[in-house]
């Protein structure tokens, strides 16, 4: 599937009440940002969700978790690697939670974010992978290694364990350097960036009594191709 046409400018809404830091986009070194996110794939957004908007995010999440599903198998297409999660799709998040979706298209959020990483974005043309939420909440939760369909993840931390075992830690890996991995530690209120459909990532399992609920929101880049896998919808249909 290719990543929808719609220009920034034509998408509706800013009227979602989910303040994030969208003055800490703007004040982004974009030299800087790009230089890094081109060679390491990555670019951490650390604070980026404000205390008010965490907590306006964390009560339309509490909503929704009533209707996530809990997934418990390997993925075939990448891999064989472990799902052991509670997830819910972008169809049921658009219809429960609106304010996430007007979020996700908000122009100061999908401008900011593509000039950090030099990319012109696109929404993502898939109802069910545009937004997902991913909940890591029993012992040994993880979401196993993969690539994702769309180039640009943007993840959004509503909760992230903070103990000493790494539990929930982002690994990732650069095809490019063989085996080299990457591990980034997160707290509720961060933000990341990741070249998703690149860099093969996974969350580290977590242990007895941590949580770790993040929302994904994926985007397409005019200059970058995709290949759609079946991943999105079995995880999230
Ligand atoms: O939870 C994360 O940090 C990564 C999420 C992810 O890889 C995905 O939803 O595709
Ligand atoms: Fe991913």
């Amino acid at each position: 599937m290719t990543p929808s046409t719609d220009s920034v400018s034509q998408r509706d809404g800013n009227d979602h009440g989910l303040a994030i830091d969208f003055d800490a986009l703007r004040s982004i070194d974009v030299a800087a940002a790009t230089a890094q996110f081109g060679h390491a794939g990555y670019l951490s957004l650390p604070g980026l969700v404000t205390p008010s908007a965490l907590v306006a995010l964390r009560k339309e999440v509490e909503r929704l978790q009533q209707r996530a599903k809990r997934r418990d198998f390997e993925m075939e297409c990448m891999g064989g690697t472990p799902r052991h999660m509670t997830t819910l799709g972008g169809i049921e998040i658009a219809e429960a939670a609106p304010a996430i979706g007007a979020l996700y298209r908000d122009p100061r959020l999908v401008d900011g974010i593509g000039r950090a990483v030099g990319l012109n974005l696109q929404l993502a043309d898939d109802p069910v992978e545009r937004h997902v939420l991913n909940v890591l909440h029993r012992p040994g939760d993880t979401h196993g290694l993969h690539t994702d369909d769309y180039p640009l993840a943007l993840v959004l931390f509503l909760e992230s364990p903070t103990c000493e075992a790494g539990c929930g830690h982002l690994e990732f890996f650069d095809a490019c350097a063989a085996g080299h991995a990457s591990v980034m530690a997160h707290r509720a209120g961060d933000a990341y960036l990741l070249r998703a459909d690149k860099f093969p990532h996974r969350v580290r399992p977590i242990h007895e009594g941590c949580v770790r609920t993040v929302l994904n929101f994926a985007y397409g880049a005019d200059s970058i191709p995709m290949t759609k896998t079946p991943s999105a919808s079995i995880l999230y249909s």
